[in-house]
This record gives C-alpha cells, sequence and structure tokens, in this order.
C-alpha cells in the first residue's frame, strides 16, 4: 500500500444499498479500492455497518465496468453517443408524439440525477412517462400516505423505534433487509424491553428474533388491521378528540372493518392465525401508547398494498398515535434515494416537488423551470410502461439505474419488449447484464458508488452527501451529465446548464419551497442558497427545512395539520380481502419472493463480493417438508418450480417453519448469474389498483423435482469456459477467483469447463468409478489455480474447503485426502459462512457451542461472530436452540 494514500483522510459519504442510510467512511488505498467503515457521526448508524455495507470494498474492482460509450456494440465518443440518443429521441417524437418515449429511473440514483431526468422528460420533452423501479417498491406506500394525509410524508423518525414500547414488523424481514436499524431496534428491546411483533407468512430471520409472530396467510393482512380497528373502536381505545378535530370518514372505515373482521375469532379464521396470537397482538396494541407499526415489500408488493397501507395507518389516526415520540405509521424505504426520487417527482403520476398534475401545480413548474413543453397528465406506470412497449407504443427508452430485464414481473415478456425498441438507451455501471443483453444500442457509462456525488434521502426523510472518493475512470460520467449532454442537443441547454451536482440540489431546493405556502409537506428552502462549501460539507439533515424556520421540526401531524384540503387526516373504507389470483390446479401453490441477508437486487455489485457469496451461494425455493414429500421433492435437490409466465429450477430447501401452500424464491439471481434462477420470470403481472406496485408476492405456481446424474462445482482464477448444454449452474465469487456449482446430466470436461490451462501445470486427480466421482486440482506454481470436482451428490464440504484454498499453496497430501473422502482431513473445513463481517464459518460456531458457548454473547467473545452487523445473530440463536435441543433428548 502506498504511505501517502494510507495517510489520506477518510471521506465521508453514504452506503449505496438500502434505506436505513449508513454514513461510511473511505478511505482509498492507492490502487483502486477503499478500506470501508461505518462513520461514527452519522445518525442513521453510530459507526455500525451490515454485512453488504462492510463488504462495500470487494465490489470496487473495475474489471467489470462499462468504461466507454457504445453505439451498436462499437465504442464511441461521448458526442456521438449523446447526438445518438438526441436524435432517436427527437425523431420518436416528432413522428410519433411525446407519448412514444419513455425513461425508467431507479431508487439508486442521486436525487440531482433524478432531478435532471424528471426535468428533461416532464418539462421539456412533454412526456409524464417517467417512472421508477420504485413503482417495484414504495409506490403503495405513496398512495397510501396521499390517500390518508394528502401529501407522501413519512411522520416519524428513527428514533421512535428506540422510544417505542412495541415494535410491529408488517411484511419485513427487518433483520435481512434493513439490518442496522433493526439493530437498534432490538438495542431498545434490550434497553428498556420494548417487544417486537412481526407479521409475515415466513418463519424469517426478524420473526424468529421477536416476541409475536403472527405467521398470517399471504395477501390478509387487512383483515388484521380491520380486525384491530373493531377491537380497538370496542374497547374505548381510541383518541375521540384526535379523530374528531384532525380527520375524516371513521365511521365509514369502522363500518367496513366490521365486514370484513367483526371479531378476534373472524379476524383469526380470515388470517389462517391462531386466536390466541390475535388475542395477543390486539391486547400489546390495546394497552401500548407508544407503538410504531413498520411495514415493507409484504405491505407494498401486493394486490391490495395501498388498502394494506392504509388499514395499518387507519389504526393510527384512530389511537392518535402519530407524529409523537415512539408512535406512528413507518413505511421502511428499500432503495437508498427511494425518498429522493419521490422528492423530486420522479414517478409518472407526481410531477414534481411533491407537486401532482393539477393544472395549477404545472403551471407552477412550468413557470419555474421555464419549460418548454410541460406533461400536463399522468404517464404510464412501470408494468403499462413496458406493455406499451411491447405493443411498439413507446419506441424509444432510456433506463438509468435499473435491470428491468430482471427485476419485473414477468421478466422474461419484459426483456422481449425491451428487443422491439427503436432506440434503447441505457446508462450502466456494468459492461454485461441482463437489460443491456436485451438489446440496448446504445450504452453510456455511469459513475458508480465511489465516484458519484450528489445527496440521497433514507427512510426517516433524512439527506445525506454521498461523496464521492475515487477518481472517474475510463470515460466515465455521472448520470446528470449524461442528461443534461442529451438536453442541450435538445435545444435545451441553458436550463441544463449546471456545472455541479450543488447546483442542481439548489434548484431543485428553490423549487421545493417555490409558492409554497405550507400547502406542500416538502420544503428545504432553507438549503436552496448553499454555495459549494456548503453542499460539500452539508451535514446529515431532515426535511422540512424550511427556510427561516430555523431548526425544523422532526415529526409530522401530532397536531394534525394534515396536506389534504381542509388539513384533516382521512380514513380509508379498505376494499374486502381478494387475491388478484388464487392458486388452483394446475398452479397450487403461492410462490413468494424476496430477498437474502448477503445480495443486493440483481447482483451486479454484491456478486462481485467473496465475502457475500458464503452465506447462501445459490438460488434457491423454500418449501414446507408436507408440500415436499407429495411433490417428490427432497432437500438439497432440484426443483422446476412455474408459473403461466416462466419457469425456473432451484435448488431445494425443505423448510419445517413453512406454510404449506406456499414456496418462496430469491429475487436475485439472473441470467448472468444462474442458468435457471430468473425468478422475475415467473411473477405475474397484476398490480394494485391505486398505486401500480405490482403484486410481487403471490403468484400461482407449480413444482415438480428434477433430478440430475452428476452435480460438481468448478474453481477458477482465471474464470470458465462454456458450460455444457442443459447444464444446470450457479456462479459465486470466490477469495482469489470465481466458482462455478453445477448439476447436469453427463460430467463435463476439464479442458472445456476451465480453459487455459498450462503444459506446466500439475494436474492431481482421481477417478472412483465405483462411486461415479471424478475429482481435479490444478496447481499453477505450487498455488492451487482450479479444481472441478463431479459426483453423483453435491459436493458441499470440499467446495467450502477449497473456496477458500483457490489461489493458495496446498500439499499434494492434503488435496489426495480431500479427494479420497470428499473433506478436508486437518478440520479446516467448517461449512458456508454464518457471520460474513468477521468471517466466521459454522463449523466454528459449531465449535464454539460445543465447547461451552451457553448464548449469542459467548459465541460472539469466544469466535467474533455476531459481533460487528449482527444479521447473523438469529443464526447463531438457532444453531445454540437446535444444539439444546439435541442434547435435551435422553440417549
Ligand atoms: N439484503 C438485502 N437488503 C435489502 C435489499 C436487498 O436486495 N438485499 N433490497 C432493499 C430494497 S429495494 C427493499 S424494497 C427492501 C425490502 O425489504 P423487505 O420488504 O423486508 O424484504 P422482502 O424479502 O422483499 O419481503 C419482506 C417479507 O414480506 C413477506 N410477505 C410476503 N407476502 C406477505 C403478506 O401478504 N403479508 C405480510 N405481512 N408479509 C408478506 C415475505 O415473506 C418477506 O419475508 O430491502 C432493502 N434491503
Ligand atoms: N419478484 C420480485 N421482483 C422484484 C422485487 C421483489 O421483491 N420480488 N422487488 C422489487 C424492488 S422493491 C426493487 S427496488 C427492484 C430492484 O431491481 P433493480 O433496480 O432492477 O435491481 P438492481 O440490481 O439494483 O439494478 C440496478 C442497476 O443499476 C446499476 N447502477 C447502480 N447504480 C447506478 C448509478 O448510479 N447509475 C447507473 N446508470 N446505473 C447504476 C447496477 O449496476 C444495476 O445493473 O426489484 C423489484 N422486483
Ligand atoms: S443497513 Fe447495511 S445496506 Fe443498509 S445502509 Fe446500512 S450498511 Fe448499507
Ligand atoms: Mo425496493
Amino acid at each position: 500500500m502506498n504511505a501517502h494514500a494510507a495517510e489520506a483522510p477518510a471521506t465521508r459519504t453514504t452506503c449505496p444499498y438500502c434505506g436505513v442510510g449508513c454514513g461510511v467512511l473511505a478511505k482509498p488505498d492507492g490502487l483502486g479500492g477503499a478500506t470501508i467503515a461505518g462513520d461514527p457521526k452519522h445518525p442513521s448508524n453510530f459507526g455500525r455497518l451490515c454485512s453488504k455495507g462492510s463488504a462495500l470494498g470487494e465490489t470496487l474492482s473495475l474489471s467489470a465496468r462499462l468504461l466507454h460509450p457504445e453505439i451498436d456494440g462499437r465504442r464511441a465518443t461521448w458526442d456521438e453517443a449523446l447526438d445518438a440518443v438526441g436524435e432517436g429521441f427527437r425523431r420518436t417524437i416528432a413522428e410519433h408524439g411525446p407519448g412514444a418515449v419513455a425513461i425508467y429511473l431507479s431508487g439508486q440514483l442521486l436525487t440531482e440525477d433524478y432531478y435532471a431526468a424528471n426535468k428533461l422528460f416532464k418539462g421539456f420533452l412533454g412526456s409524464a412517462n417517467v417512472d421508477t423501479n420504485s413503482r417495484l417498491c414504495m409506490s403503495s406506500s405513496v398512495a397510501g400516505h396521499k390517500r390518508a394525509f394528502g401529501a407522501d410524508t413519512v411522520p416519524g423518525t428513527y428514533r421512535d423505534l428506540e422510544t417505542a414500547d412495541v415494535l410491529v414488523l408488517v411484511g419485513s424481514n427487518a433483520a435481512w433487509c434493513h439490518p442496522v436499524l433493526y439493530q437498534r431496534m432490538l438495542a431498545a428491546k434490550v434497553a428498556r424491553g420494548s417487544k417486537i411483533v412481526t407479521i409475515d407468512p415466513r418463519r424469517t430471520s426478524t420473526a424468529e428474533e421477536s416476541d409475536l409472530h403472527l405467521p398470517l396467510k399471504a395477501g390478509t393482512d387487512t383483515a388484521l388491521f380491520c380486525g384491530l380497528l373493531v377491537r380497538l373502536a370496542e374497547r374505548g381505545a381510541m383518541r375521540a378528540g384526535f379523530v374528531a378535530d384532525f380527520t375524516e370518514g371513521f365511521d365509514a372505515a369502522l363500518a367496513r372493518a366490521k365486514e370484513i373482521a367483526p371479531d378476534a375469532a373472524a379476524t383469526a379464521t380470515a388470517c389462517g392465525l391462531a386466536l390466541a396470537d390475535v388475542e395477543a397482538f390486539f391486547a400489546l396494541y390495546e394497552t401500548t401508547e407508544r407503538v410504531v407499526t413498520l411495514y415493507s415489500q409484504g405491505v407494498n408488493q401486493s394486490s391490495q398494498g395501498t388498502d394494506k397501507v392504509n388499514a395499518i395507518i387507519n389504526v393510527h389516526l384512530a389511537t392518535g398515535r402519530i407524529g409523537r415520540e415512539g408512535m406512528g405509521p413507518f413505511s421502511l424505504t428499500g432503495q437508498p434515494n427511494a425518498m429522493g426520487g419521490r422528492e423530486v417527482g420522479g414517478l409518472a403520476n407526481q410531477l414534481a416537488a411533491h407537486m401532482g398534475f393539477e393544472p395549477e401545480a404545472v403551471d407552477r413548474v412550468g413557470r419555474f423551470w421555464n419549460a418548454a413543453a410541460m406533461a400536463k397528465a399522468d404517464g404510464l406506470k412501470a408494468v403499462d410502461m413496458f406493455d406499451a412497449i411491447e405493443r411498439g407504443e413507446i419506441k424509444a427508452l432510456w433506463v438509468i439505474g435499473t435491470n428491468p430485464a430482471v427485476s419485473l414481473p414477468r421478466a422474461d415478456a419484459a426483456r422481449r419488449a425491451l428487443a422491439k425498441l427503436d432506440c434503447f438507451v441505457v446508462s450502466e455501471n456494468v459492461a454485461s447484464n441482463d437489460t443491456l443483453g436485451a438489446g440496448a444500442t446504445i450504452r453510456l457509462p455511469a459513475a458508480a458508488w465511489g465516484e458519484k456525488d450528489g445527496t440521497i434521502t433514507n427512510s426517516e426523510r433524512r439527506i445525506s452527501r454521498q461523496r464521492a472518493f475515487l477518481a472517474l475512470p475510463g470515460e466515465v460520467r455521472p448520470d446528470w451529465q449524461a442528461i443534461a449532454g442529451v438536453a442541450a442537443r435538445l435545444g435545451f441547454g441553458e436550463a441544463f446548464a449546471w456545472r455541479s451536482p450543488g447546483e442542481i440540489f439548489r434548484e431543485h431546493a428553490a423549487l421545493s419551497a417555490f409558492e409554497n405556502d405550507g400547502a406542500r409537506d416538502f420544503d428545504i428552502g432553507a438549503l436552496a442558497d448553499l454555495d459549494t462549501r456548503d453542499y460539500d460539507l452539508l451535514e446529515p439533515v431532515q426535511w422540512p427545512a424550511r427556510k427561516g424556520v430555523g431548526r425544523a421540526e422532526s415529526r409530522f401531524f401530532a397536531e394534525g395539520d394534515f396536506y389534504t384540503p381542509d388539513r384533516r387526516a382521512r380514513f380509508v373504507a379498505v376494499a374486502p380481502l381478494a387475491h388478484a389470483a388464487e392458486p388452483t390446479a394446475p398452479y397450487p401453490y403461492r410462490l413468494n419472493t424476496g430477498r437474502i441477508r448477503d445480495q443486493w437486487h440483481t447482483m451486479t455489485r454484491t456478486g462481485l463480493s467473496p465475502r457475500l457469496a458464503s452465506h447462501i451461494a445459490e438460488p434457491f425455493l423454500e418449501i414446507s417438508p408436507e408440500d415436499a414429500t407429495r411433490d417428490g421433492i427432497v432437500d438439497g435437490g432440484f426443483a422446476r418450480v412455474s408459473t403461466e409466465h416462466g419457469a425456473a429450477i432451484l435448488r431445494v430447501r425443505v423448510d419445517p417453519a413453512a406454510r404449506p401452500g406456499t414456496l418462496f424464491a430469491p429475487i436475485h439471481w439472473n441470467g448472468e448469474t444462474a442458468s435457471h434462477g430468473r425468478v422475475g420470470a415467473l411473477v405475474h403481472g397484476f398490480v394494485d389498483p391505486f398505486s401500480g406496485q405490482p403484486d410481487a408476492k403471490a403468484t400461482p405456481a407449480a413444482v415438480s423435482p428434477v433430478d440430475y446424474a452428476i452435480q460438481g462445482f468448478a474453481l477458477s482464477q482465471e474464470g470458465f469456459g462454456a458450460t455444457p448444454d442443459n447444464f444446470w449452474w450457479a456462479k459465486a465469487a470466490a477469495p482469489k477467483g470465481f466458482g462455478l456449482i453445477f448439476a447436469g446430466d453427463a460430467p463435463p470436461s476439464l479442458e472445456g469447463l476451465i480453459p487455459g490451462l498450462e503444459p506446466t501445470d500439475e494436474i492431481v486427480d482421481l477417478v472412483d468409478p465405483a462411486r461415479g466421482t471424478y475429482r481435479a486440482a490444478i496447481f499453477r506454481d505450487g498455488a492451487l489455480q482450479a479444481a472441478l470436482f463431479v459426483g453423483p451428490q453435491r459436493q458441499e464440504s470440499a467446495w467450502t474447503y477449497l473456496r477458500a484454498k483457490l489461489g493458495e499453496p496446498l500439499t499434494t497430501g492434503q488435496i489426495r485426502s480431500l479427494m479420497l473422502a470428499g473433506r478436508a482431513s486437518d478440520g479446516a473445513e467448517t461449512g458456508p459462512l454464518v457471520c460474513a463481517c468477521h468471517g466466521v464459518p459454522k463449523g466454528v460456531i459449531e465449535g464454539a457451542i460445543l465447547g461451552g458457548c451457553a448464548d449469542a454473547t459467548a459465541v460472539g467473545a469466544a469466535t467474533k461472530a455476531g459481533t460487528n452487523c449482527g444479521s447473523c445473530l438469529p443464526e447463531i440463536r438457532r444453531m445454540l436452540a437446535a444444539t439444546r435441543e439435541r442434547e435435551a433428548v435422553p440417549a
């Protein structure tokens, strides 16, 4: 390491993953990488990071990056590429009108990038076809907030999670998806005895750590919260004054709730829950003033997502538990800048700065922007947008910062639709992903985390700087510059003449305050005059930040003052329970989809980290033991899961806690990382009627077993050749190279799968016809260069051992005994990593437990496992419990 770089001060920036918005200290190592630590001063995390944040340093390599613009597969200059984009959009609008162009954005863009894109399309191209992956993520919360509050306002703050007495997590696996915030909740539980309730059909890690888990039937949340509203009303556990003074519509909402869930017993039946659990939940709510109800995708991604949000908000309005310390409804945002996107108006049914398409707002924003061609009405929401592309109505599309060919419902159809575009532009960090591969003709290299410079807003409305600590590599540019470049080519240079992200931010802040007399919640006018230095040094700040109001209040609505015309909140009478589609033959299961702890979405970044591939290395399917037995599916084997829209083949995990009739599969694997793992291809296209958010967690599906004659893995420092046809495979990063787990009908050839072997390489191999195994290790200069293990069974143990040894010296004796036994003889084989932060494998934790560690704290003291981000603590506790159970069994 170069001594000068080592002394350079760390840059204070923010994590590019989830909506918790943790502060990060990044110190470049002078070699293109950086050491990463939590920022002790950042109010989101106070120094903590989760496994993904901690592994950011492993994702900075330039090897997979898109570094130069390309047109039709050829390298182009930026001028050529921007000319081509400008011309493509100009021609399309001239021939087919502004409705034929669209832009599809991302909650992972900075506010400044987002603002620029929204302004260009809605103000200058006259097209409101500006939508974003946040449609798949947050739009039901947005719609629910607007129905209840008249504005898209998150009333509470993170501090409330620490001062609440009861935390109710609905459809949220926060232990894995918002880990640092979840650790703050757990710390409060220890410090002040607050209780955690988790409402989720799956027994997630979050559920395991909870005081009460309600494993409700998928999609029945509205019934649960209706039942609760009825109970609270019956017991008089309401704040009648708040309801009378500050709200409308209570009677109708209560009447409807009574129809849906008249009492606890009816609620239990509707939700498939034990009556005692429902009673326990109602009692907690009834007797506790300080309750925060947090919710995420189990609520949002549903055909009744918006109603679920409002059923939750109804309860908080009825009890007046909103906007005060330790209470309120709380939407956990997924992406780092989901909120910033909403603030700039980056959704097809918003205009800008929390304004919609009311004529006065269109006029106001048009004057502020000095706009050439204002869009006057809502544009197409994501799913409709891709349908319009499919029908040939949208002919020019620009995708920035999202991978819709993987993440949209009916992803195979979405991928096919993309190929029909006349003009298909993608701004990306990586040189290859499923969306680029769907026929993007113009590819623009975008600045990635570490190079990006701007702001993001987290789940508690806190705006933080993301700062660059690496130089822009190759010809990479920030997204806003590409957008401004296209605007200039279309003749709008003056309105997009920013020289820095700070200038964009000031404009955005000024718009938020423009003719805003308190009628709009989003107002950051106090930040409209920051000079470049102030902007660079900006400390994390929560909105509202009104000019001249001094320190902004940090919560909304304790005293009413909602954003409806009469300033009163609205109760919503939610619709009776219904599913978009019922599972019936030939698709008798309900397929739920979601996230795992150590991968982020389509894996373009976390997939590069060896550490993060250690926890779960393959795409999988969770199924209950009953269902597995009935369908002939075995744990550790393979299953084909199919729906009307597509199919995947996944490794089976029989989960004793899974609800019969339901399946779960993670969303992360895609065409680049697995042969048959594109789970988005299976998801139906139904959307919530108010928000347009897809129902991604309840697609009718079928399963059947898949048998492969052989299974195995390959490791290589240099990568792999083509896999044989009909192979099932998944790629996983290895500490010094690449790993491939596979299954198929016949063994692959060594030379075919691992090309580039040299005559001087030493090959140690072992063929065992009796067992049907073939095992080979290739050494170059005494170090393990590559390996291939094939047999009738999974080779998990050897995989874990050799993956860590790739590139390392190994003796012939060690490798021979591994080949003979299929597992390491030196005791070093230790199973999958449980603690990704400290690299502690399962075997070491088991050893500590057998050695006498009686609880997670003792395991932590002995092994360090679970002492950083804590996301592995549920797994450690589960291992402890399993050991206790085994010991309790009399011999
Ligand atoms: N590790 C990791 N963390 C992430 C991300 C990631 O990719 N990886 N992505 C980020 C993003 S963008 C998002 S949006 C968030 C998502 O964060 P979460 O919403 O917490 O994650 P999911 O796994 O999508 O879904 C949460 C849970 O909803 C449950 N669920 C399904 N149907 C229902 C239902 O009908 N009712 C109820 N009550 N629950 C149901 C599922 O079983 C699942 O456990 O995570 C963010 N954090
Ligand atoms: N079945 C199912 N589908 C789902 C979900 C689910 O739970 N189930 N969840 C949905 C949700 S909540 C979400 S948020 C989406 C996420 O889905 P996507 O947004 O499609 O997933 P990502 O992998 O985050 O894609 C981001 C892409 O942008 C690139 N990128 C990152 N930063 C930048 C940048 O600053 N500029 C540019 N130009 N490119 C950048 C990355 O390399 C990557 O290719 O998936 C949705 N789809
Ligand atoms: S919780 Fe983890 S992924 Fe989320 S912002 Fe913090 S470090 Fe990043
Ligand atoms: Mo999301």
